[in-house]
């Protein structure tokens, strides 16, 4: 049976992972951070208690800022595969916590293939590469295309990215870099814009709400389905060598046109219900994004399922469920959080 230790298990791509990797029987341990509050709704159908003997999950306490204790908890569980998905992922965030940023999302991945290093382990290791690295670089964008970033965020990526080539070129390392364009889901964090429309159409069309504050509509985002990207990351840790891979849909999409079919799909007008609050612009924003993956689907022979039509109907019915749960509480008379968020 393989192993696997993914970071960032709890966030919307760790959590489609743990599954796809549990079902291909992998044994699978996850790094996850000390909450207040519960953090795991997004593993929490696929955890059994350890003490049970089918038991394939293992979650353990750590944080991408110590190194000692990655170490010792590599060493200890000597995975096949290693998955590092966990980031500060939110570019708007990453103006507002730079130095956080780089520590986690930049440094976080340098830890990781240190303790590999230090401790000798013989592992593949995927890294959560982002189109955001490309920035300001015209489209389309591919393995060749050099790197703008446009926010601490994505500068964090490309030191990252290039730590990895680094570590594979100078200790012949299993190190690869995934770099995927946007991926949505209805685990998408809340914040995210596409997950963002959907929460806020769906409570509009049952009055929870009226209105739903946005930033710049005319950036345009290459948008794939989360699901089928994380078999694409699996896929080049089974390869021989490693490598470096782009993986998109090639199809763009302005968060105005996303917008208008969500608000389309529930027969409401956006128009009369979105409003532009420029505390979403950014000091510098990605203006376009568009992916080619003639690599991946040449070697890796991965192409996306999930069309962007069928990822918004998706979307819009999983989040109507939780407004018609919502709207039952609150006709109860219980309050409902979560209507406004910042980022
Ligand atoms: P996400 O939902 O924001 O999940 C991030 C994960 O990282 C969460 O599990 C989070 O834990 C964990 N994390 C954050 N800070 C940490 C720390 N200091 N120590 C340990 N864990 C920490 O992100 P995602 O959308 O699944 O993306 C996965 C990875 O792919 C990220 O590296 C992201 O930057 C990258 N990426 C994402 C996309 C995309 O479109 N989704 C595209 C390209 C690249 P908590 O649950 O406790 O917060
Ligand atoms: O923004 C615009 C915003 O935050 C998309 C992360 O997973 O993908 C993600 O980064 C676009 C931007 O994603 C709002 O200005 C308008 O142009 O959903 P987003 P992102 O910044 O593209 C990349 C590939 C990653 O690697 C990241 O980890 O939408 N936008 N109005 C807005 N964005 C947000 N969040 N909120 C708004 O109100």
């Amino acid at each position: 049976m393989k192993k696997a230790f993914v970071t960032g298990i709890t966030g919307q791509d760790g959590s489609y992972l743990a599954q796809l990797l549990l079902d291909k029987g992998y044994e699978v341990h996850g790094l996850i951070r000390r909450s207040s509050t519960f953090n795991t709704d997004r593993i929490d159908h696929l955890y059994r208690d350890s003490h049970e003997p089918d038991a394939k999950l293992f979650l353990h306490y750590g944080d991408l800022s110590v190194s000692g204790q990655l170490m010792d908890l590599l060493a200890a569980i000597n995975p096949d595969e290693i998955y590092h998905l966990g980031a500060q992922s939110h570019v708007r965030v990453s103006f507002d916590m730079p130095e956080y940023t780089g520590d986690i999302t930049g440094l976080g991945t340098l830890r990781i293939l240190e303790s590999i290093r230090k401790t000798g382990i013989k592992t593949k290791f995927y890294q959560a590469s982002s189109s955001e690295m490309f920035g300001a670089a015209p489209p389309p964008q591919n393995e060749n295309t050099p790197f703008q970033p446009r926010s601490p965020y994505a500068a964090a990526k490309v030191y990252a990215y290039h730590i990895v080539q680094n570590y594979r070129d100078a200790y012949g390392i299993f190190a690869t870099n995934g770099i995927l364009f946007n991926h949505e889901s209805p685990r998408r964090g809340e914040t995210f814009v596409t997950r963002k429309i959907t929460r806020a159409a769906t409570q509009i069309k049952l009055g929870i709400r009226d209105k739903l504050y946005l930033g710049n509509l005319e950036a345009k985002r290459d948008w794939g389905f989360a699901g089928d990207f994380v078999e694409a990351m699996w896929l080049m840790l089974q390869q021989e060598k490693p490598d470096d891979y782009v993986i998109a849909t090639g199809e763009t999409h302005s968060v105005r046109e996303f917008a208008e079919k969500v608000f389309a799909k529930l027969d409401l007008d956006y128009a009369r219900h979105v409003v532009i609050d420029p505390r979403y612009f950014r000091p510098t924003e990605v203006v376009v994004l568009l992916g080619d993956a003639s690599k991946a689907r040449n070697t890796l022979n991965w192409q996306p399922k999930v069309t962007f039509d069928q990822l918004i109907d998706m979307m819009v019915e999983a989040d109507m469920k939780l407004a018609r749960q919502e709207k039952t509480l609150l006709d109860a008379g219980y309050s409902c959080a979560n209507v406004e968020r910042i980022s």
